[in-house]
């Protein structure tokens, strides 16, 4: 009998929070790991390193390529060298913030680099391989009524990195129809762990007040309390990326928890499982939390981190995920803190 063809995977975004989650799931799957990288002149391959067997780079079933989505003509050749089973395209500018710093950076990479590999594997006319969109919640943006948001919900994007998932979003339904390419779209609702970078709120709440805790920093400054978010743990999300490509067809998916949280109650719940007493006082741009034992402020807020228009309220409802993948969230958002929480405190 013949030796079974091991499936070969192409992860765009690997050095990131989900690439590197995905290729421990993909390595475990018996997959050959190709991912891409882009130069920057310090490391940033910190999140994957372990990958390598410590470094001796003699891990046969993983490969790095320098690439970067906003150069088409490298995009291709990668794509073209490997001919891969699956694409996963996990690059972008992330930061929702940033993009209205620098927003047309965020829609080259974010939006028109979904465009670059996708017009890749038609030109290449890889009729076997698969594309993984990661699409966001951000898209949904300005939403009317506090409802569960599913794959019917329209979209109302509140900043350029949105509109620019927006763009990748509509692209990747078209190259399906159009060309017939396996390309599916992964709605993903927040999703954290202890390699969350470390400008988003979740890791910088962790961060700052366990810092707090062991006297090596006096405040946490944030934005908007109020924003509402369902936050669920990478690991879990890694594994939809997954199962939406071992789906029977192409298809679009929303992958959440259904559970939601304010940025205040993060930050409670985070201070609580340190035994920081905290009380909240002041209104507006003024609230702040006092440490109780203490007297002093340990967290205040500043209006550099307000956004021009924000997102205020996100759950989903992943029912169809649930039904038809069979994939639930296994991790709570207080078990997720908690794997956070250790992480830092081990460093
Ligand atoms: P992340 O940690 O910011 O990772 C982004 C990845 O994209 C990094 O590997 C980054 O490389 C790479 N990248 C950036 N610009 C690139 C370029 N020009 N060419 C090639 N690679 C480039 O983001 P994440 O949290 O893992 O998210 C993964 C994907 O899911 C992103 O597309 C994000 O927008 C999307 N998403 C995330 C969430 C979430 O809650 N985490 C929810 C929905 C959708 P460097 O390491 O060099 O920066
Ligand atoms: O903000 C509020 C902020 O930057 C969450 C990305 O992965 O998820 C992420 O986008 C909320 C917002 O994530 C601070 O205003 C308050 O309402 O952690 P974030 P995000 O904007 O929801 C989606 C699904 C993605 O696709 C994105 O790639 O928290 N907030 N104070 C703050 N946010 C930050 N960053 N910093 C603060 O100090």
């Amino acid at each position: 009998m013949g030796k079974i063809r091991k499936k070969t995977a192409l992860i765009f975004g690997i050095t990131g929070q989900d690439g590197s989650y995905l290729a421990e799931l993909l390595l475990k799957k018996n997959y050959i790991i190709h991912g891409v990288k882009r130069r920057s002149s310090s490391a940033n391959t910190e999140r994957v390193d372990h990958l390598f067997d410590s470094l001796n780079f003699s891990n046969k079933n993983f490969f790095i390529h320098y690439g970067d989505i906003s150069d088409g003509t490298s995009t291709l050749s990668i794509i073209n060298k490997i001919k891969p089973d699956e694409i996963y395209n996990l690059a972008a500018q992330s930061h929702v913030r940033v993009s209205f710093d620098i927003p047309e950076y965020t829609a080259d990479i974010t939006g028109l680099g979904a465009l670059r590999i996708l017009e890749s594997i038609k030109i290449l006319n890889l009729k076997k391989t698969k594309y993984y969109q990661a699409s966001s919640s951000e898209m949904y943006g300005l939403v009317n009524k506090k409802n569960s948001l599913n794959e019917k919900t329209p979209f109302h994007p509140r900043s350029v990195y949105g509109v620019s998932k927006v763009f990748a979003y509509h692209t990747t339904v078209h190259y399906r129809e159009a060309y017939g390419i396996f390309a599916s779209n992964g709605i993903l609702f927040n999703h954290e762990s202890p390699r969350r970078g470390p400008t988003f709120v979740t890791k910088k709440i962790v961060q700052g007040l366990v810092r707090i805790k062991q006297g090596l920093q006096k405040k946490l400054t944030l934005g908007n309390l109020y924003a509402i978010r369902d936050w669920g743990h990478a690991k879990d999300y890694a594994i939809s990326m997954w199962k939406i490509l071992q789906y029977k067809k192409p298809d679009d998916w929303v992958i959440a928890t259904n559970k939601e949280n304010t940025v205040k109650n993060f930050v409670n719940t985070t201070a609580k499982k340190l035994s920081l007493k905290i009380k909240w006082i002041g209104k507006g741009i003024n609230e702040k939390a006092i440490d109780m034992e203490t007297k002093k402020t340990i967290v205040d807020l500043d209006k550099k981190f307000l956004r021009p228009t924000e997102v205020d309220y996100l759950k989903g409802d992943f029912s169809k995920a649930r039904k038809k993948l069979k994939w639930n969230p296994t991790i709570t958002t207080n078990e997720l803190i908690e794997d956070m929480i250790e992480e830092e405190i081990s460093k």
